[in-house]
């Protein structure tokens, strides 16, 4: 991609790596302080430090290396550079990014926004926190704002083609972002940042927590897609092969954007407020956003029979040896897909309201969502950052990376065997989520789950070497020879059908949307509006 274009997703990918390494140092600290195996200096908090590891990771870090990667990918099947226009816009994106990143960790630090990575009122940060949030949100706005106008200028300059499927699917990808961050940026513009100033003395708790699970639902799909990207346009390109079907993958993102927003209640089954039938219908609608996974389980077992195949593999199984091992552009993204088998068993599970009343608020959710958003998608931006880098940069992806790559997923995907599965099952035996060390005044069943805090504490200590290795591959990938590395991307088999033209209407997509949003959440919502808590504001003005 161009020289210029290069600079502003370097910027983006290494300040990911920045917040991925202070975020995994406080949440070293805070496992060592669940664990009981450490006590912190006065001064600094558990929570403090809880909320530094999941605002920068789950947040910041996440943020910007997808900005990064679909800006390059949108750069490079667009016409090989971004707009002059689209450029200027992913600057802008990145300075009110950053502004709200570092105004943020201030906070944080200062103790002033111990609000963990949900800031649910009635707990309250300081407003600046909640600023410095919609900072970052309109910083990434602007960059998917970029995004479409490539897009828009590709599709008028090649009329009736296809556009280039990893195009489309940043443009899914930001769609559904921007949508879904509409709910979150109403929570905190009408109702947290005119309470944290003392404007209006409450807020309708209920409501906040709505507005904050519409966003927060899709949220977790703005992290998978563009692992999703990586593993339909990238990974059958790595592995000798072609994709298996456009249509397919297409589809798949679009039934992402349809259903990944109404479907926020399956994180509030347990709360008082919304009547059973709304709970269930976006239950039923969790099921359905379950389905463009399935498909994409599919493709992939596909793509690599296929391609095994047709380099020879006999029998059932034979394709899983001709696959390249020894490849980390394939391996670490590969270890998030295997991952994400049991991880995906365990959102169904989750879903279910029933057993949702077993596992809600234990380590079981935290367990689940490691594997999830900190394996399955960490390990594929790990995967993509190999040949990102070098091959924006202009310099060799070496035998020793691919080695060093290797190493860096083991040990990330050993230490969460060890945190991972002792959340889930500690989880299961009742251990609440998000509390630092105690005994209960040793009540027996806290003796109980002793075991399983020091497992996850070594665990988080496996995981830290991880960063600090990953950290330091970075460092190595920017100091590599100087040389060619390609930037991978798939072309489709030739036995793919035809890809609808339907599939690029955004206006039905789009209206689609908007009703089963409405569908899901008018009513519930209006109910919350009009029977708020006694004496609650919903809004400033009401
Ligand atoms: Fe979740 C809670 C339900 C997916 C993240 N989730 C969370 C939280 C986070 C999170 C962060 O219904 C905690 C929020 C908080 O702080 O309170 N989740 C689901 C469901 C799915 C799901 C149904 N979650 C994710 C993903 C995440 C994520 C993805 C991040 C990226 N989740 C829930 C629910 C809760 C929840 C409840 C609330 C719990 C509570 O009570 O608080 C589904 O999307 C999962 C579908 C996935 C699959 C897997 C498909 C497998 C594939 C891999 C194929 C592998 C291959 C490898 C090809 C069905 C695609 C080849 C292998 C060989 C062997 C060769």
């Amino acid at each position: 991609i161009d020289r210029r274009d290069a600079t502003l997703v370097l910027a983006h990918v290494l300040l990911a790596f920045v917040a991925l390494l202070l975020g995994g140092i406080a949440g070293v600290l805070q496992g060592l302080v669940r664990g009981g195996l450490i006590t912190l200096p006065s001064g600094i908090g558990y929570y403090q430090l809880l909320t530094a590891h999941g605002v920068l990771m789950a947040l910041i870090f996440t943020t910007y290396f997808i900005i990064g990667f679909m800006l390059s990918g949108v750069a490079k099947t667009t016409g090989g550079r971004l707009l002059p226009l689209s450029r200027k816009l992913g600057w802008i994106g990145y300075v009110l990014m950053t502004a709200g990143t570092v105004i943020g960790t201030i906070f944080i630090l200062l103790n002033k926004a111990t609000v963990l990575y949900t800031f649910y009122a009635p707990m309250q940060a300081s407003p600046w926190f909640y600023i410095a949030l919609v900072l970052v949100v309109a910083g990434s706005w602007m960059s998917g704002i970029a995004m479409f106008h490539n897009y828009r200028q590709w599709k008028k300059t090649n009329r009736g083609k296809l556009s280039p499927l990893f195009a489309f699917m940043a443009v899914v990808t930001m769609i559904m972002w921007m949508v879904a961050t509409v709910g979150v940026a109403l929570e905190i513009i009408l109702q947290l940042i005119p309470w944290s100033f003392g404007w209006v003395e409450r807020v309708n708790v209920m409501l906040s927590r709505t507005l904050f699970w519409f966003f927060g639902h899709p949220l977790v799909y703005f992290w998978l897609l563009p692992a999703y990207i990586c593993w339909y346009v990238v990974i059958p390109k790595v592995i000798g092969g072609k994709m298996f079907s456009d249509a397919l993958a297409r589809l798949s993102f679009l039934l992402f954007l349809l259903f990944s927003i109404p479907v926020g209640f399956h994180h509030q089954l347990m709360e008082p407020g919304i009547s059973d039938f709304w709970k269930y219908l976006q239950v039923v609608l969790t099921m359905m956003v379950v389905i463009p996974s399935l498909m994409t389980a599919f493709s992939l077992f596909a793509t690599f029979e296929r391609t095994g195949r047709e380099k020879g593999a006999r029998g059932l199984f034979g394709w899983f040896k001709m696959l390249p091992w020894k490849d980390v552009r394939f391996f670490a993204p590969f270890m998030g897909m295997l991952i994400f088998i049991p991880a995906g068993a365990g959102g169904i599970i989750n879903a279910s309201n029933q057993v949702n009343a077993v596992v809600h608020n234990t380590l079981w959710v935290t367990g689940h969502f490691h594997l999830t958003v900190a394996t399955t998608v960490a390990l594929t931006f790990f995967g993509i950052t190999y040949w990102l880098i070098p091959s924006i940069t202009g310099r060799t992806l070496t035998a020793r990376m691919h080695k060093l790559g290797i190493a860096q997923t083991i040990i990330w995907a050993v230490g969460m065997f060890f945190m991972s599965g002792s959340m889930h099952t500690a989880g299961l035996f009742g251990s609440p989520r998000r509390t630092a060390f105690t005994t209960y005044q040793d009540h027996p069943d806290a003796v109980f789950w002793m075991p399983y805090h020091v497992a996850m504490a070594v665990g988080g200590t496996i995981l830290f070497i991880g960063v600090v290795l990953m950290v330091y591959n970075v460092v190595a990938l920017l100091r590599a020879p100087k040389g060619y590395t390609e930037y991978p991307l798939a072309e489709v088999a030739e036995t793919a059908e035809q890809t609808p033209r339907l599939f690029e209407r955004w206006g039905v997509w789009i209206s689609l949307v908007v009703i089963l949003i409405l569908v899901a959440y008018s009513v519930p919502m209006m109910d919350m509006v009009n029977n708020p808590v006694p004496g609650s504001k919903p809004f400033v003005t009401w």
